[in-house]
């Protein structure tokens, strides 16, 4: 597959911009060889620059439910530009999206526009220490939530991607306020609580993790969360930035049954547009500036545009719940047919293929995966059109523009790797270093 005119572009862009991306998991430093520079999207697919087309289970990492360029969001776009872009002033459409947010997650009776997820954990953080009075934090090893100062602590998505354990840049009193723990592991947060229960702000989780792959919670997991938070005082934070939308109208909190004290939303919400959002109970959002004395704001939160792609799709996913079924159903014709000897790990519409073949239920069984395996499987599918997310440690994601003729030459293209000699072992098929070509 020739990318002459992606590398041509990412040694110019590596000359100005760190590692010539704008957000490290896209460089490829896990996998190796040329990030393809994207020239557009349309549906399922998206084409390089240099004309390559591919079909897409990154979806801009999860955004795109509806796929690249959904009419309904295009329209929406067009109409906004009409009346402008920005105004930093309050407008109905942001009434509109609160109102249909909250209408879809039952446990947010308030809830704040931002412009990032990372902006929307560093908030929903700062409320839950305005309003218990606390300083702890508790996260999940292997779990993402931006890069919030405090949060960088045994990260998941590209710090694990990346192998770095903790950023540098943070302060140690900063870390020193978040308690890392084993995700699934019950014990482990009770004792935390034991001990210093009166401390703790909040547990902050993805209900459904992505990002050290897509790694689902254990039976009672969430429900220990919930009734050990409540007893202690603290509050439960449902990082939703990728399960929102995603795995049903109301995101994992409706499919587990869970209500969360807090809920950051992201992605999905924004319909592909940078925006984010936050909420909860009202007692709690009560303490938000400028309403309350926990200050938070932003020039482009809210911003029409954004805004209104995040309305058209959320109101396209509540007048057609039946999508939840069919990229469900398209999921599962994905996974079902992946050959023994990888662990795959579904959710609804979320999946990771983990080169072990060992169950995958925390940080600690993702990170003994086969990476080197990882990368050529990776490479493989990638020169025959099929685009992942170039790291062990990501989800892909199906959008409802993902036919199952993509899904049965996904399926065929991964049982070719899997059924060719060279590729039993990691000693086996090797992209080039930087061109990964295959005869
Ligand atoms: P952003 O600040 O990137 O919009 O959102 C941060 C975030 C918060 N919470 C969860 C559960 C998330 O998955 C994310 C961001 N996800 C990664 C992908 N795993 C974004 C990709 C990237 O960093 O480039």
């Amino acid at each position: 597959m020739n990318r002459s005119k992606s590398e041509a572009l990412f040694a110019a862009a590596q000359k100005l911009i760190p590692g010539g991306v704008n957000s490290p998991v896209r460089a490829y430093r896990s996998v190796g060889g040329t990030p393809p520079f994207i020239a557009r999207g349309d549906g399922s697919r998206i084409y390089d620059v240099d004309g390559n087309e591919y079909i897409d289970y990154v979806l801009s990492w999860g955004p795109l439910i509806l796929g690249h360029r959904p009419p309904q969001v295009i329209e929406a776009l067009r109409e906004v530009l009409e009346i402008g872009t920005s105004f930093g002033a309050p407008t109905e459409r942001e009434v509109d999206l609160a109102a249909l947010i909250c209408e879809c997650v039952p446990s947010i009776e308030m809830v704040r526009l931002v412009s990032s997820g990372t902006e929307a954990t560093m908030s929903a953080l700062r409320v839950a220490r305005g309003f218990t009075g606390r300083d702890l934090t508790i996260k999940f090893e292997g779990c993402y939530h931006g890069h919030v100062d405090s949060l960088l602590v045994k990260a998941g998505s590209g710090m694990a991607t990346l192998g770095i354990a903790d950023t540098a840049g943070v302060p140690e009193s900063f870390a020193a306020t978040t308690i890392a723990l084993p995700f699934n592991s019950i014990e482990a947060v009770e004792i935390a609580f034991r001990e210093r229960g009166d401390k703790i702000a909040a547990v902050i989780v993805e209900p459904v993790v992505g990002n050290m792959g897509c790694v689902p919670p254990r039976d009672g997991f969430l429900k220990a969360l919930r009734d050990l938070t409540a007893k202690y005082g603290a509050l439960l934070i449902f990082d939703e930035v990728m399960t929102g939308f995603r795995l049903a109208l109301g995101g994992a909190q409706e499919l587990y049954g869970i209500k969360a004290d807090l809920t950051t939303l992201g992605k999905i919400v924004g319909g592909g547009l940078p925006l984010a959002a936050y909420g909860g109970r009202a007692d709690i959002m009560s303490k938000v500036a400028p309403l309350g004395p926990i200050y938070q704001a932003g020039t482009l939160s809210g911003n029409p545009l954004a805004v209104s792609a995040g309305i058209a799709v959320l109101g396209y996913l509540k007048a057609h719940p039946e999508v939840y079924e069919t990229i469900e159903k398209r999921t599962a014709q994905l996974t079902a047919n992946i050959p023994e000897g990888i662990t795959v790990n579904r959710v609804g519409s979320m999946f990771t293929f983990f080169f072990t073949t060992d169950p995958v239920v925390d940080w600690e069984s993702a990170k003994r995966c086969d990476t080197a395996r990882f990368k050529q499987f990776f490479h493989w599918m990638l020169d025959r059109g099929i685009y992942f997310a170039p790291s062990q440690f990501e989800a892909g994601f199906v959008s409802t523009s993902h036919s199952e003729q993509d899904i049965a030459r996904t399926v065929d293209t991964a049982k070719e790797f899997f059924e060719r000699a060279d590729c039993q072992s990691a000693a086996g098929y090797q992209p080039a270093p930087h061109l990964p070509q295959l005869e």
